[in-house]
């Protein structure tokens, strides 16, 4: 490289760090690199009267040349970074804005819980679509066309003879058709109905359904486990009672209630089960033998029984909130104070 290609690569390199200098104390070093004494640029202008007379005059300009380049860019980046818009704007001992922090829904968080239960009582999970045909959400549980019980599910029907299922029972079914007995499975899920949307009644709301079938499964073991579940999700003082109730797809059938949370029995006015002592939370049954002959199990070998349950209904009770609409809503405001 000759002296003329080494100034110019120097002054190149030189300009490049210059720029890149973010504070005074950074431009003040660079100034003592590059123009200091110990400098290479004039380590190369001391070279400079060594050379041959015909090539000094252009040496000796161009050296001059780099060196006000460089001075130049030294001035011009020690006004920049002196100027206001590098000085700071805020004030640095306001204390700091705290990160937005998501967490889950309590439905989430109520899902997740009941998962666990049931996991722990040996349970799998199972999930099935939220689109159903009209076979899987009433024919196969014993409801057809005509039944009566299909005015209380009305639902979205979709063309193709498809619906928006309106309970979790479907699952049953699809697991009964996929696996032999013993099963033994929870789904949980969003469903819906044609409802008319009241404080305790929505038209999406979401459900939890168990199923449990295997040879002598008996009213006990459902007695069992739903006592074990209510024990679990709102305390050890829990206590159930079933009342006999009607569903095409078990036999016998109950609704059952778990005692008040909050009032433990009926106090007057109490604002969770207006003081019966008692909330309804979900029906239940011994597996119909017709379910059974439908997927193609054996309804003189095998017992089983089967529960669902509306989810935010248990929210409601736990949370002491006495409108479902506020779950669904999406209202933030409300979200995060549970
Ligand atoms: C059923 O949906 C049955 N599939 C339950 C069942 C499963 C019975 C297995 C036997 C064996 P029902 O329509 O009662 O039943 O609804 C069950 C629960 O869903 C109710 O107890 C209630 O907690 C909840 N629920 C029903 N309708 C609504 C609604 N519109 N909004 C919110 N929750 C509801």
């Amino acid at each position: 490289m000759n002296t003329l290609e080494q100034l110019a690569s120097l002054q190149q390199a030189a300009l490049a760090e210059i720029a890149a200098a973010s504070d005074a104390t950074q431009v003040d070093e660079l100034r003592v690199k590059h123009l200091g004494r110990r400098s290479q640029l004039r380590l190369i202008m001391g070279q400079i009267g060594a050379m041959p007379a015909t090539e000094r005059p252009a040496l000796g300009k161009a050296a001059g040349q780099t060196q006000q380049a460089l001075q130049d860019a030294l001035e011009a980046r020690a006004g920049a970074l002196a100027s206001p818009a590098h000085e700071p704007t805020f004030d640095v001992t306001l204390p700091g804005r705290r990160p937005a922090m998501g967490r889950l829904h309590p439905l989430a968080r109520l899902i997740d819980e009941l998962v666990d239960i049931f996991r722990g009582m040996g349970f799998e999970l199972a999930d099935g679509p939220e689109v159903e045909d009209e076979y899987h959400n009433f024919d196969a549980l014993n409801t057809p066309a005509d039944h009566p019980a299909r005015d209380l599910h009305d639902t979205f029907y979709l063309t193709d003879g498809l619906l928006l299922r309106t309970h979790t029972s479907t699952v049953q079914i699809r697991v009964m058709e996929q696996t032999p007995p013993p099963v033994r499975v929870v789904s949980l899920g969003r469903v819906y109905r044609k409802e008319a949307v009241d404080a305790t009644h929505h038209y999406a709301f979401h459900q939890i359904e168990g199923l449990y079938v295997d040879r002598g499964v008996s009213f006990a073991d459902l007695k069992g486990t739903i006592e074990m579940m209510g024990r679990q999700l709102l305390g050890d003082r829990t206590r159930v009672r079933f009342r006999p109730h009607f569903f095409p797809f078990t036999e016998p059938s109950v609704e059952y209630d778990f005692s008040c949370s909050l009032c433990d029995g009926g106090v007057p006015g109490c604002r969770v089960c207006k003081g019966t002592g008692w909330i309804e939370i979900a029906g239940a049954g011994m597996v119909d033998p017709a379910v059974f002959t439908a997927v193609g199990y054996d309804p003189e070998v095998y017992t089983g029984f089967a529960f669902g349950m509306g989810l935010e209904r248990i929210a409601m009770i736990r949370h002491g909130v006495d409108d479902i609409r506020l779950f669904l809503d999406g209202d933030l405001r409300f979200i995060r104070q549970l």
